[in-house]
């Protein structure tokens, strides 16, 4: 089969013949990678240009590892809790984030679109939760700083590709790359999440990793591009009920609540612990509260050990 080589593929080759830098070469192989026409006839050649370009992004990562220059990058933490989205290269993480934030990082139908996190804010239900689109992970190559921004993650989104026929292969290599590198997912609060629902085939692909993967973690799926508000929003609630947390709202007697800005704890908390996080000194002065909320009695007293339950309404009393 001819590879129908575009002008475009044939302008970056030219330029990767002539780069003298290895990063002026990466650039140019990722730009013949993004425009090499993906057909049969090429696939031979797309695998080369990936085994070169898995050469060349060694040779920069020692480059960067001697000293002469090394990217790292630190995600401060906003909102209730962070997650960081991981996943192989196109899996859609990118697509994700900017249909549940307002987040824009760029989407594309080659790997390694994304070089550098990118947060952003999703809300549900008034809690604020950071999702954190990152590089894709690939035995191909993995930015080293990724591991770091994982590690100190709240919780993980592990994305994967509904579309790709070697998915429990893509998925080992994930986490071969996460042993790897330190990060126990047994120890961390991990969502799967099959996207590209609405692909030909997605739900025997689905079925698979369901099978392969029993009772590990939680899996959902969802199709990050094709999604009505409401799917979208429908996927949203399964991360927040993921989180195990629940929000409480608290107010000054006589006074309304501030519904925008509730306090976020993990499932189980007591009203004491949210005290401690409206001001310490609740620690000490606490007498009791009067809570409203679903199947409780407007206003009832509770004590300091009572149970809060997701959007109970808290006036703390010293
Ligand atoms: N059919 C379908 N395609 C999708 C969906 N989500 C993303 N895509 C496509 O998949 C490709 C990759 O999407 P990205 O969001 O850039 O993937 P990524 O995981 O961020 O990729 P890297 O940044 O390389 O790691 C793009 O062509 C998207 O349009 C989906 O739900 N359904
Ligand atoms: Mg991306």
């Amino acid at each position: 089969m001819p590879a129908n080589l575009t002008p475009q593929y044939m302008d970056a080759e030219k330029r990767f013949k002539q780069a003298s830098s290895v990063e002026e070469k990466i650039s140019a192989l990722e730009e013949m990678m993004a425009t090499i026409p993906k057909h049969k006839g090429t696939e031979k050649l797309q695998a080369d240009l990936k085994k070169k370009m898995s050469v060349l992004r060694k040779e920069s990562d020692q480059h960067k590892k001697s000293g002469v220059r090394r990217d790292t990058f630190v995600v401060e933490k906003e909102g209730a809790r962070q997650l960081a989205l991981v996943g192989a290269p196109n899996s859609g993480k990118s697509q994700l984030v900017r249909s549940l934030t307002h987040a824009t990082p760029e989407v594309a139908d080659y790997p390694y679109t994304t070089r550098t996190p990118i947060p952003g804010m999703m809300i549900f239900d008034n809690v604020r939760l950071q999702l954190v689109d990152l590089p894709p992970i690939s035995p191909e190559y993995t930015e080293s700083w990724v591991g770091q921004i994982i590690r100190n993650a709240d919780a993980v989104l592990w994305i994967f590709d509904l579309s790709d026929d070697d998915i429990l292969d893509t998925l080992e290599e994930t986490c071969t790359f996460l042993a790897g590198a330190k990060i126990d997912l047994q120890n961390m609060k991990v969502l799967m999440v099959g996207n590209k629902k609405d692909a030909p085939g997605a739900g025997e692909r689905a079925a698979i990793v369901r099978e392969a993967y029993p009772d590990k973690f939680p899996i959902t799926e969802i199709s990050a591009a094709f999604s009505t508000p409401a799917e979208l929003e429908a996927f949203k609630k399964v991360v927040y009920d993921f989180l195990d947390i629940v929000k409480v709202y608290t107010k000054a007697p006589g006074k309304k609540p501030d519904f925008s800005d509730p306090y976020v704890v993990p499932r189980g908390s007591t009203v004491l612990n949210v005290a401690e996080k409206v001001h310490r000194d609740f620690l000490q002065n606490l007498k009791y509260a009067r809570i409203w909320g679903e199947g409780k009695a407007d206003g009832i007293m509770v004590p300091r050990d009572f149970v809060i339950s997701d959007g109970d309404v808290l006036e703390l009393h010293e």
